[in-house]
């Protein structure tokens, strides 16, 4: 349903974090209204359809905690779940919680102008036009596909589909040469399945993959019946962990270096049989310490090796940069892939991309014939959403000015500037670094409170301030200086779209940031301006 109109609050987005939203602000009485670009709910689940689309984080951890009916009665099949399984979950919640009539779907948010006489937002979209005291972006960290500038797009005589944008109604790949650019985590859960069902496929890489066996498999129901008999215990324990996760698998604390080659070895297979994420727990110090950080690498490099039978595509697949610096990745049969017949790899850093012609792609001096393009480039991380919108604040103060340089604010929540706008996951905040399903319930939780509390107190409008903002930022710099995810090129530090600027975007460790907003909301909202 388009529509337009006033309401208390505007919430931009009908994915996780735009539903929960909506909910609190429901359980306020307030008058609030979704608008989404999409046809329909899901946000991530709903555009990300391509093939081997799932989540990486275990199912009884990647679902909504707010509702102890809610997460007593969902079952998921196995330990990760699918695309098509979330989004039959966020429908199910939207109507369990009568959500959808509050949410105007093929809606875009083009421009957003805070308008100080009347203390409300404008909103231009291309539906109609809105207003509301309260805006909150719930646009997503990862929802503005990057689509590379490679001459002679236009010009391929076949389909070229970005994985997040993938049709609804599914492909038939049968048959098909098919050519991948990108192997982040969207292209290393897609490679293997699309390499079972096409006629060809040829990978195009720039980066090798640091990858980890998923090893998914069915939900051990005695595990399930263990999480559920004291499901708000799991989740309690899961808030206090860094990544708020992996609650099964906890961190070894202790240095790589501290104990014997052996034993890290036998550390390290033990953890790589498990599969997941939690092999990034295998000890304390391997994405701080070089030489524990070597010692994974070279790990995880003789794994590669055993699993690909050509030396010469093993290479090209065994990566040569810090381990764990971009997000990890997860996987279902990827190094294995390159054993197969019909797969080749392309290494574009030894033969780069030169244009995508009638025919196919042209890397080095060959050209590579292909039915069908698919772009597993990623995302405008974590500012893209919002930076496509036209955001002015006081004065006509434009966001995309403001953050010119890269972003700044206060919490991850406001910014300075920008009265009564929110965001949800926004840069300086764990968001990315964690179970997103705990980040996001705790940004919405927060924000609910706060309004909770500006219409106790008969409040209007609320503003982070610039002291705050510079303690924040400053403080968010300082942790990330120590992490080694800078010192690679990643989507965490904007470096994958030209010009974009680079500054690690997220801020490492959950609990304290908690702790932080806690404190803030009980010292009456401190650094923030209430009138
Ligand atoms: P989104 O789901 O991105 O929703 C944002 C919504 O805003 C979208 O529907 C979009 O259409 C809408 N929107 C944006 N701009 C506008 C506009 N201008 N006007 C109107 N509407 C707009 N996280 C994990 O913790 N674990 C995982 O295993 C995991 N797997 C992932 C797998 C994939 C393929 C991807 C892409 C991400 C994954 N993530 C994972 C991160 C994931 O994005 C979050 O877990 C979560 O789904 C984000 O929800 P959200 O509601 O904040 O944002
Ligand atoms: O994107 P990415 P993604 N020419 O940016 C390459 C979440 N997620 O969609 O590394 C050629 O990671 C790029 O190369 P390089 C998760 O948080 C989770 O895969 O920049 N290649 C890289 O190989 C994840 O981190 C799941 O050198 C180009 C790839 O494209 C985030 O979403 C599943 C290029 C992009 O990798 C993003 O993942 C999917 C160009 N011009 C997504 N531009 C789960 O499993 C980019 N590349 C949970």
């Amino acid at each position: 349903m388009k529509s337009s109109g006033s309401f208390d609050v505007i919430i931009v987005g009908a994915g996780i974090s735009g539903l929960y939203m909506l909910y609190r602000m429901r359980q306020l009485g307030l008058s609030t209204r979704v608008i989404e670009m999409a046809s329909d709910l899901g946000g991530t689940w709903y555009w990300n359809r391509y093939p081997g689309a799932r989540c990486d984080t275990d199912t009884m951890e990647y679902s909504y905690s707010f509702d102890e009916d809610l997460q007593q009665e969902w079952e998921w099949p196995e330990r990760y779940p699918t695309q098509p399984e979330i989004l039959e979950y966020l429908n199910h919640v939207a109507d369990r919680f009568d959500l959808r009539p509050h949410i105007s779907f093929d809606t875009r948010l083009e421009a957003a102008v805070y308008a100080e006489a009347t203390n409300h937002w404008r909103l231009s979209t291309d539906g109609g036009a809105f207003s509301a005291q309260f805006l909150i972006m719930a646009t997503g960290c990862l929802s503005a596909p990057n689509i590379p500038d490679i001459a002679g797009m236009d010009t391929f005589r076949g389909p070229i589909y970005h994985t997040a944008r993938w049709p609804a109604e599914g492909l038939d790949l049968s048959g098909l040469r098919v050519g991948v650019i990108g192997t982040g985590s969207s292209g290393v859960q897609a490679i293997p399945v699309i390499a079972r069902q096409a006629a060809h496929l040829t990978v195009f890489q720039r980066s090798p993959q640091w990858s980890i066996p998923a090893r998914n498999q069915p939900v051990d129901p005695a595990y399930v019946a263990a999480v559920k008999s004291d499901y708000a215990g799991f989740r309690a324990r899961n808030r206090l962990r860094p990544g708020a996760d992996i609650a099964s698998s906890p961190v070894n604390d202790f240095s790589a270096m501290s104990v014997s080659d052996e034993e890290r070895g036998r550390i390290f297979e033990e953890r790589w049989r498990q599969g997941g994420l939690s092999f990034y727990n295998s000890f304390n110090d391997i994405k701080l310490a070089p030489e524990s950080n070597r010692a994974v690498a070279d790990f995880v490099r003789a794994k590669i090796r055993e699993i690909v039978k050509d030396p010469a595509v093993a290479e090209a697949l065994c990566p040569d940069y810090t381990f764990g610096c971009k997000r990890g990745v997860i996987d279902s049969d990827y190094y294995e892939t390159f054993n197969r017949a019909n797969v080749r790899l392309v290494d574009i850093n030894a033969t780069p991309i030169h244009a995508i012609t009638s025919n196919g792609i042209r890397a080095g001096n060959a050209e590579y014939d292909l039915d069908l393009i698919v772009l597993a480039t990623g995302f405008d991380a974590m500012t893209g959403a919002l930076l496509r919108i036209d955001i002015r604040g006081r004065k006509g103060l434009s966001l995309r000015d403001k953050w010119a340089a890269g972003p700044v604010n206060y919490l991850g929540l406001g910014v300075p500037g920008f009265p009564n706008l929110f965001t949800i996951t926004g840069p300086g905040s764990p968001s990315v670094l964690a179970n997103m399903m705990m980040t996001i319930e705790h940004h919405v939780e927060w924000l609910s409170d706060c309004i909770a509390f500006m219409v106790a107190e008969d409040k209007a409008c609320i503003e982070a301030t610039e002291a705050a903002q510079a303690a924040w930022v400053a403080h968010v710099n300082e942790v990330a200086a120590d992490s080694l995810a800078l010192t690679c090129h990643s989507w965490y530090l904007g470096a994958n779209i030209p010009g974009k600027p680079r500054v690690f975007m997220p801020l490492p460790g959950f609990p304290p940031y908690v702790e932080k907003c806690n404190e803030v909301a009980a010292n009456g909202y401190e650094g923030f301006l209430m009138s």
